[in-house]
C-alpha cells in the first residue's frame, strides 16, 4: 500500500506543546511559540511536525483530557493561530499532524456531563460505559479503572478518572469522530496521530481479566486483556482511511499502540491505519544483540506485509535516550524501585555518546523516524523535579511508586545561562511566569544558542545527518543488509553505497575498510570506532 506517501520515509519532530516555546510568557508553552520557532525545525530538516494535543482540556493528563475536540485552548491560542502555523510550516515545507484522542474524553466534554446530569438509563449515558457493578480492570495508570457517580453507577476509565472511555458501540460515538477528522482535514493537516490506538473497543459483556492476562505485547501463554485489539477496530479504521482518501494529498495516520508481530499483521497489511509506531527500540538496554534483535523482527514485519512502521527512541511518554543509556544496563530489563522513582546514578556523558550513536542509527534504519522535541539537543531526563512540582496524574495514581512522565516534558532551554533559557519570550522578562515544571539549573550548555554555536553539538549532529539523509539514495524506505562484525558491533549496509555501524562494545573496533566517513556521532580514532560511537559511511 501506498507505495511512495511522503510518510513512508519521512522524519516527524513530535512537539509537545506545552513545553516547546512560550510566546505570551504565561510559563507555558503555545501555537504562536511554534510558529516562532519554525526556524529552528526547518533549519534542522525535517517533514513534519506532530502536535501532541492542544485542545481545550482541563489538562489533568497533560491535555489527553479533551474536552473539545475542534478548537484550540485558550492558553495555547486560538483556531487562527493553528491556521497560521499550517501555513507557516507550508511556507518552510514542513507539513503537520495532529493527535486524535479517541479512547476517551475529559470528564468536561459536554456529553460526559450531559452523561452525569441525565442519570441511569439514559441515552445519554450510553455513549460511555456505566455499569451498576464494575468489573476487574485496572487503569493504565493504576488503581482501578472505575469510578462511582453520585447515583452509584460506575464509568469505565481505562487511564486517569477523569477521562471517560467512549462506547465505540454507539453511533454517536463514530459520527463525532468523522466530523473531527474532517474538521482538521479541511484546516490542512496531513495526517493524524491515533492515541491509544489498540483500545477503543471492549470486548462485549466487558469479562473480567482473567489473573495473568497481558496488555501490549504478549508472552506465548499468556491471554490478552479483554480492551485491546478487538476486531472492529479493523473495520474503523478502514473507514476513517476512507475519510482521508476523500481529501488531497497523502494524509497519513500513524497508531500509538505497543505491540507484538502478531498483533499487527492484521493492520499493517490491511487498508485501514497507514502506520503504526515502533517502540520496540525504547525498552532496549544498550546493546548489539537486543538492537539487531528488533531491527531483525521489526523489519521482516515490514517486509512481509508492506506495512509502514516508523522507528522512535523517544517521546513525552518515557524517559529520556541520555538518561536511559547512561545508567546501568542491567536496570533496564527489570526497573526496581530506585530506577522508577528515578534515584539512580546516571552517568550522563556516556548517555549523551549512546544517545548520539543512537541517533544515527534510527536515521539510518528502513522506512520513518519521529524524532521528540528535545532529543535533537540531546537533553536528559529531568529527575530532579519537587514532588510538589509533579503534573503527571501517574505519580498519584501509583501511589507515588513512581515518579511520572514529567522529566520527560520540561520545558525546551533555548538560549541564555539562566532558566527559562529563553523559553518564554515575555516582551518584559520580568514579568514571565515561572515555567509549568521546573528546568535544572545545568542546562546553559544545551541551549539551542549554544548548540548552534558548536559544530560538535548534538543538534549540529542532527542537522548534519538529516540533510545527508535527504540526498543520500540509500537512505529512507527500503532494504538493509547485515554486515559481518565483531560481537557488539552492528554493522549494515543500505544500496547503494551506504554502511552504518555502531560500536556498542568496550573496545575500539576497526572501521570497514575502503570507506569514506560520511558523519560520525563522536571523535574518532584515526580508523578506528570507539565505543559507544556510531558512524555513517559511503
Ligand atoms: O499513551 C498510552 C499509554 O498507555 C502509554 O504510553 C502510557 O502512557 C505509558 O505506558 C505509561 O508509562 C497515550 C499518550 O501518549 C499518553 O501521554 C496519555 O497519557 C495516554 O495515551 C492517555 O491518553
Amino acid at each position: 500500500y501506498d507505495q511512495g506517501a511522503w510518510w513512508r520515509d519521512a522524519v516527524v519532530y513530535q512537539i509537545y506543546p506545552r513545553s516547546f516555546a512560550d510566546a505570551n510568557g504565561d510559563g507555558e508553552g503555545d501555537l504562536p511559540g511554534v510558529l516562532s520557532r519554525l526556524g529552528h525545525l526547518a533549519d534542522l530538516g525535517v517533514d513534519a511536525i506532530w502536535l501532541s494535543p492542544f485542545y481545550p482540556s482541563p489538562l489533568a493528563d497533560g491535555g489527553y483530557d479533551v474536552a473539545d475536540h475542534c478548537d484550540v485552548d485558550p492558553r495555547y491560542g486560538t483556531l487562527a493561530d493553528f491556521d497560521a502555523l499550517v501555513a507557516g510550516a507550508a511556507a518552510k515545507n514542513i507539513k503537520v499532524i495532529v493527535d486524535i484522542v479517541p479512547n476517551h474524553c475529559s470528564a468536561e466534554h459536554p456529553w460526559f456531563r450531559a452523561a452525569l446530569a441525565a442519570g441511569p438509563g439514559s441515552p445519554e449515558r450510553e455513549r460511555f460505559v456505566f455499569r451498576d457493578e464494575p468489573n476487574n480492570w485496572r487503569s493504565v495508570f493504576g488503581g482501578p479503572a472505575w469510578t462511582q457517580v453520585a447515583d452509584g453507577q460506575w464509568y469505565l476509565h481505562l487511564f486517569d478518572a477523569a477521562q471517560p472511555d467512549w462506547n465505540w458501540r454507539h453511533p454517536d460515538v463514530v459520527a463525532l469522530f468523522e466530523r473531527v477528522l474532517r474538521f482538521w482535514l479541511e484546516r490542512g493537516v496531513a495526517g493524524f496521530r491515533i492515541d491509544v490506538a489498540n483500545m477503543l473497543f471492549k470486548q462485549d459483556g466487558l469479562p473480567d481479566v482473567v489473573p495473568g492476562s497481558q496488555g501490549g505485547p504478549l508472552t506465548p501463554g499468556l491471554a490478552a486483556v479483554p480492551y485491546e485489539h478487538q476486531p472492529e477496530l479493523l473495520e474503523l479504521y478502514r473507514s476513517w482511511r476512507k475519510i482521508l482518501g476523500s481529501f488531497p494529498g497523502d494524509r497519513g495516520t500513524v497508531a500509538e499502540m505497543w505491540f507484538d508481530a502478531d498483533q499487527a499483521r492484521p493492520y499493517l497489511a490491511g487498508d485501514g491505519l497507514a502506520q503504526l509506531f515502533n517502540f520496540r527500540l525504547m525498552p532496549a538496554p544498550w546493546s548489539a544483540e537486543e538492537f539487531r534483535a528488533v531491527v531483525d523482527e521489526s523489519y521482516r514485519l515490514a517486509r512481509e506485509t508492506g506495512g509502514s512502521i516508523p522507528w522512535v527512541l523517544g517521546n513525552h511518554d518515557v524517559p529520556r535516550m541520555v538518561t536511559r543509556y547512561g545508567v546501568d544496563q542491567d536496570l533496564v530489563h527489570a526497573p526496581t524501585p530506585e530506577v522508577l522513582l528515578g534515584r539512580v546514578d546516571v552517568d550522563v556523558e556516556l548517555g549523551t555518546r549512546r544517545a548520539r550513536a543512537a541517533a544515527l542509527l534510527l536515521l539510518a534504519l528502513p522506512g520513518g523516524a519521529y524524532v521528540y522535541q528535545g532529543d535533537e539537543l540531546g537533553l536528559p531526563e529531568h529527575l530532579a523535579i519537587p514532588d510538589e512540582a509533579r503534573q503527571d496524574p501517574m505519580f498519584e495514581r501509583t501511589l507515588r511508586t513512581f515518579m511520572g512522565r514529567d522529566g520527560c516534558r520540561v520545558p525546551l532551554p533555548w538560549s541564555g545561562t539562566i532558566a527559562p533559557y529563553g523559553f518564554s519570550a515575555a516582551r518584559d522578562s520580568r514579568h514571565a511566569r515561572e515555567t509549568w515544571l521546573p528546568q535544572p539549573g545545568d542546562w546553559a550548555g544545551l541551549t539551542v544558542a549554544a548548540q548552534r554555536a558548536d559544530p560538535d553539538s548534538t543538534l549540529n549532529l542532527y542537522r548534519a545527518a538529516l540533510a545527508i539523509r535527504r540526498e543520500h539514495p540509500a537512505l529512507g524506505d527500503g532494504d538493509l543488509t547485515w554486515l559481518d562484525a565483531p560481537p557488539g558491533v552492528l554493522a549494515l549496509a543500505r544500496d547503494p553505497g551506504f554502511t552504518l555501524m555502531v560500536n556498542f562494545g568496550p573496545e575500539p573496533v576497526p572501521l570497514s575498510p575502503h570507506h569514506e566517513v560520511l558523519l560520525a556521532s563522536g571523535p574518532l580514532e584515526g580508523r578506528l570506532l570507539p565505543p559507544d560511537t556510531g558512524v555513517w559511511l559511503s
